[in-house]
């Protein structure tokens, strides 16, 4: 009997935990998008269909990451509810995933969601002063250049923008 219950017990985990492996759903949305912009439709990536989810009282749990999405329980619609600004959640990396966790009730059940938000080119590069005097001599050449500092641009890969001043023509 000992090694019985035990067995069954190990079963048990086992099985929580390739349920849960199932249940992890991993979607992607840009940043910045409109409120109401749908995500997915977990009715479907769930196999749960849109009546059960509503009699289910299916709901987003309350989290960090809850305000930002939400789910009409009539079509199973995942969609954005506030504004999404990468570079506020996710700074410099290269990374950005938003997790949640959603649960369904009779039985009661935990879904856990992944949401990666895909970077959108929305900050243009910015130089550390907004004027900078540069001296140039009568005796430059036309084309000679001179180098400006560095500008930062917060989007993802486009770090960094070299400024050059050349000149064009002197009389
Ligand atoms: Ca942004
Ligand atoms: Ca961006």
């Amino acid at each position: 009997m000992e090694v019985t219950g035990s067995f069954c017990f190990w079963m048990v985990v086992f099985l929580s935990f390739w349920e849960s492996a199932l249940g992890q759903i991993v979607y992607s949305v840009s940043e910045e998008v409109n409120k109401g912009t749908v995500i997915g439709n977990l009715a479907k990536d769930l196999k749960i269909s849109a009546q059960e989810l509503e009699s289910r009282m299916f709901q987003i749990m309350p989290g960090s990451n809850a305000k930002y999405f939400d789910v009409n329980v009539k079509t199973g619609s995942l969609f954005v509810k506030e504004r999404i600004d990468r570079e506020d959640l996710c700074g410099a990396a290269q990374k950005c995933a938003l997790n949640l966790e959603t649960l369904a009730q009779n039985p009661h059940r935990l879904y856990r969601l992944e949401i990666n938000i895909v970077d959108v080119n929305d900050n243009a590069p910015v130089f550390p002063e907004s004027i900078y005097n540069v001296n140039v001599t009568e005796s430059a050449n036309d084309g000679e250049r001179f180098p400006l500092p560095i500008a930062k641009d917060s989007d993802v890969g486009k770090k960094l923008v070299a400024g050059l001043l050349w000149v064009v023509e002197l009389s």
